[in-house]
Order: C-alpha cells, then sequence, then structure tokens
C-alpha cells in the first residue's frame, strides 16, 4: 500500500489499494454515468430523431409522474417520490 515507501499510506495510496487505478475508478463511473443519460435520453427521444422535441419532453415528464404516483391520486407525496428513486 505505501507505494512511494515513504513509511506512510497517503490518501491517495490508500484510495488506490482500495478501488484500483484511481483514474480508471473515476473513468469507470464516469462511463456508467454516461450509458444511464445516453439510456434516457434515448428513451426521452420516442421518435428516434436524435433530438427531444418539447412535446417529447413533457410526455417523458407525464409519464415519469404517473410512474411516481403509485397510488394514482394525482399527488407525489415524498414516501412515492422516495419510493420510485429506489431509495428505500
Ligand atoms: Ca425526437
Ligand atoms: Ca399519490
Amino acid at each position: 500500500m505505501d507505494v512511494n515507501e515513504d513509511d506512510q499510506i497517503s490518501f491517495d495510496e490508500f484510495m488506490a489499494a482500495r478501488m484500483g487505478n484511481r483514474e480508471a475508478f473515476f473513468e469507470k463511473r464516469q462511463a456508467a454515468r454516461y450509458a444511464t443519460n445516453e439510456f434516457l435520453f434515448d428513451k426521452m427521444d420516442a421518435d428516434e430523431d436524435g433530438v427531444i422535441s418539447k412535446i417529447e419532453f413533457f410526455e417523458a415528464a407525464r409519464q415519469h409522474f404517473s410512474e411516481a404516483d403509485a397510488n394514482a391520486d394525482g399527488k407525489v407525496v415524498p414516501f412515492e417520490f422516495r419510493l420510485q428513486r429506489g431509495i428505500f
């Protein structure tokens, strides 16, 4: 763990040992975030023309709201919001 052998373990040395190469860790996390957003964009771009129109944007928001409104009462309470976001 003490890569530079100075008899101390720096934060970077600790993290590198715990998570592998630090840059690789952040690159992997960034790649996962990119893939998630790419998936979201593709889902919102219903007609697959490479842009999200205002109609597609509001339709995605409406769908998102409907998914969150678990008891279909037209309101999203904090419990439903957390449930949809998988916070439990
Ligand atoms: Ca579109
Ligand atoms: Ca509700």
